[in-house]
């Protein structure tokens, strides 16, 4: 193939999720609807990513956009994108976003999704051109369709979720995502405008060679997670570290690695938010044959308190994941 573009050719993401939907015989297809309206928001998010280093060239875009907003900051825009092409779909009755405090209630008598999102994740990388991404999580109403949202309906554990995924908006911008039979990578064709499969059935190395966590805060650490990395450097690992978690987490699914975001001083729930942040790539990860915890539990089965709630994070590869709890117990 000349064009470097296999796939180009292949499967359309839209094509891909019609194909699927067979997975889900009773579903009446709103689910795969949901995708294509998240796909399509990210699309839009993926321009503005683009274009965001010439639009901070002062008056290169002018400081309005095609509907009269004033130029935001790219977190801002993407949750008004996500949150719009979520109202306008139709599917979804709420919405729990980092950028906002309390859930959004959309009042729509006839969605069955409740979604929790983080718009634009990898604040620090995003004036500096760096991968970022959007994170999300799909989970079913717990009460009927058309009556009030309940507490029920939005503090779900992970282990409700029906999908989740992510949007890397990296040196190519990939969506990946699961319904709970496996994970899937596709990638966008930007000319076309259109998402192909280029990672089917995606399976994350049992182990790796690749450590991914903020080292700077090490005196702030337990000193189990100390204890680990140095066993990391003993076997002359790679250390890797973005600072964007979606880029991070794809990095090691990919090539077999451990992502950890341990409690610190400053953060002694960790950093990461449990409802969008982890549950989302713990799904993903388990679904791709790796792990997610939080040093005592799986993520997937912690029940959330607070929509806002942290988590310690450790998520990668089985073995490494496994290697790195075992310094936490030998230490207990
Ligand atoms: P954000 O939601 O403000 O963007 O913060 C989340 C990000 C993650 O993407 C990343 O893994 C982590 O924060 C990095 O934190 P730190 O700078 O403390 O290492
Ligand atoms: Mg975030």
């Amino acid at each position: 193939d000349q064009s470097g573009l296999a796939y180009s050719v292949g499967t359309t993401l839209d094509r891909f999720i019609k194909s699927k939907q067979r997975d889900f015989p009773f579903a009446s297809g709103e689910l795969s609807q949901l995708l294509r309206d998240i796909a399509l928001a990210s699309k839009i998010v993926n321009r503005e990513t683009n274009r965001a280093g010439l639009a901070n060239i002062g008056g290169a875009f002018g400081q309005t956009n095609v509907q009269g907003e004033e130029q935001q900051k790219l977190d801002v825009i993407a949750n008004i994108r996500f949150i719009r092409a979520l109202s306008k779909g139709g599917e979804v009755c709420a919405i729990v976003s980092e950028e906002e405090d309390a859930v959004i209630d959309l009042q729509n008598k006839s969605g069955k999704y409740v979604i929790a999102i983080d718009p634009l994740d990898g604040s620090s990388n995003i004036d500096v051109n760096i991968s970022i991404g959007t994170i999300f999580s799909i989970y079913r109403r717990k009460t009927p369709i058309g009556s009030p949202i309940q507490e029920e309906d939005i503090m779900q554990p992970g282990t409700e979720q029906v999908a989740s995924g992510y949007v890397l908006y990296g040196s190519s911008t990939m969506l990946v995502y699961t319904t709970g039979f496996g994970v899937n990578g596709f990638t966008y064709e930007q000319s076309l405008g259109e998402f192909f499969l280029s990672h089917p059935n995606i399976q994350a190395p049992e182990t790796g060679s690749i450590y991914s966590i903020n080292e700077g805060t090490q005196n702030d650490w337990a000193p189990e997670i100390k204890m680990y990395l140095d066993a990391c450097k003993e076997k002359k690992y790679a250390a890797r570290y973005i600072g964007s978690l979606v880029a991070d987490f794809h990095r090691n699914l990919l090539k077999g690695g451990i992502y950890i975001y341990p409690a610190t001083k400053k953060n002694p729930n960790g950093k990461l938010r449990l409802m969008y942040e982890a549950n989302a790539l713990a799904f993903i990860a388990e679904q791709a044959g790796a792990v997610a915890s939080d040093g005592n539990m799986r993520i997937l089965e912690i029940q959330p308190k607070d929509l806002h709630q942290r988590t310690p994070l450790f998520i990668g590869s089985k073995e490494m994941v496994k290697e790195a709890l075992s310094y936490a117990r030998k230490t207990a």
